[in-house]
């Protein structure tokens, strides 16, 4: 395998305890492979070449663990995180795995239990912010329903927004220089979640007290499990600067989350989203951490684990060399400036409404018969791309 397309530090690769770590146990078996211990993940991290290890806070901590046991443990993990050097870009909170959670957390009916939710994200928090992170990432695993009988949908997204809002508050309060980073999954383990989609997930941030520093972490396969494009969840996450972290994975549509290599699915949405995240088209690119969220096939051994997480990075570099090949292609430019050409700078005159520029709007010679008989080339356009992919061009 190619030596140019080994991963280095500067290429913000992260990667989750929980990914690397996970021992391929699945609704119908038990683990197949022995727990990989944080320190041993944070070595095999380095040794791959990542810059970044995320975590939910159980990853590390058991649930609850005392204060005194926290710290012993959180000590010992940072030590080997530093000599690795590495860094903890993104804590999160698990508010699914203990049965409390079982009808929601931030979302529950019972206020004991969004009490419970909110104190527990406040500690790790606390120790996302002890470890460095910048961004601390909300997945509502528990937050749905399987019958819309157990409450009025309003009454949840009302008290998910309360719950954020008392969080963002808190964090602003204690000086926190962090930002929150929301991701958004349609189903699974909840029949239905709340806020299924990244496009939810944008409107409910404008709604929210802090919206400022709020944003989302799009998945590729929860998208893609909507039959939605994540190329276009992404993209519009930029325009409105709310990219604040990514979970980049590999889904077969119409399937359960099934947590793939990085791009070894759906290769050209693979390789569309690596040059949306790398900047094309004159737009800049996402500068944030890269993260898979992701784990290896339960086939894998030991071994298997860390060839996994070397072709999810391998994968994110091949790809985005092919974009680069692909936005440098005369062809390809071609095709886009005849596309985008505007002779008679007619673009101008949509971006803001004057009267002026209303009335040469009204007198503007427009022939829709003729404009409608123009073909756009998007058939050699894509089929460029293919050829890079292919790397027959
Ligand atoms: C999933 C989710 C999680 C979250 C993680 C971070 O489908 O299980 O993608 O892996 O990303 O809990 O909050
Ligand atoms: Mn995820
Ligand atoms: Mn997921």
């Amino acid at each position: 395998m190619s030596a140019l397309y080994n991963p280095t530090s500067t290429d913000r690769f992260t990667f989750g305890l929980w990914t690397v770590g996970n021992p391929g146990a699945d609704p119908f078996g038990g683990p197949v492979r022995p727990r990989i211990s944080p320190t041993d993940i944070v070595r095999g991290l380095a040794k791959a070449g990542a810059y970044g290890v995320n975590l939910h806070d159980n990853d590390l901590v058991p649930f609850g663990a005392s204060a005194a046991e926290q710290d012993r443990i959180v000590g010992e993990f940072l030590d080997v995180v530093q000599s690795c050097g590495l860094v903890v870009p993104m804590a999160t909170t698990n508010l699914f795995s203990h049965p409390v959670f079982r009808d929601g957390a931030f979302t529950s009916s019972d206020p004991k239990v969004r009490a419970f939710a909110v104190r527990k994200a406040k500690r790790a928090i606390d120790m996302g912010v002890e470890m460095g992170a910048e961004t601390i990432v909300f997945w509502g695993g528990r937050e749905g329903v399987e019958t819309d009988a157990a409450r009025d949908c309003r009454d949840a997204l009302c008290w998910y927004r309360e719950c954020v809002d008392f969080l963002a508050a808190w964090t602003l309060d204690q000086g926190y220089s962090l930002r929150f980073a929301l991701e958004a999954k349609p189903n699974e383990p909840r029949g239905d979640l709340y806020l299924p989609t990244t496009g939810h997930m944008l409107h409910f941030i404008e709604t929210l007290d802090h919206r400022d520093m709020v944003g989302v972490n799009p998945e590729v396969a929860h998208e893609n499990m909507s039959g939605l494009s994540m190329v276009h969840a992404v993209a519009q996450a930029m325009e409105v600067n709310k990219l604040f972290h990514i979970d980049l994975n590999a889904q077969r549509i119409g399937r359960y989350d099934q947590d793939l290599r990085f791009a070894s699915e759906d290769l050209k949405g693979a390789f569309f989203l690596v040059r949306l995240l790398e900047g094309s088209c004159g737009r800049p690119g996402y500068s944030g951490p890269l993260h898979f969220d992701a784990h290896a096939y339960r086939t894998e051994d030991s071994d298997g684990v860390w060839d996994f997480a070397s072709g999810c990075m391998r994968n994110y570099k091949i790809l985005a060399a092919k974009a680069a090949a692909f936005d440098a292609d005369q062809e390809v430019q071609e095709i886009l400036a005849v596309n985008h050409a505007d002779p008679d700078g007619v673009g101008v005159l949509l971006k803001d409404y004057t009267r002026e520029g209303l009335r040469a709007l009204e007198v503007l010679d427009l022939d829709p018969e003729a404009l409608a008989k123009r073909g756009h080339q998007y058939e050699r356009l894509d089929q460029l791309a293919m050829e890079h992919l292919f790397g027959v061009r």
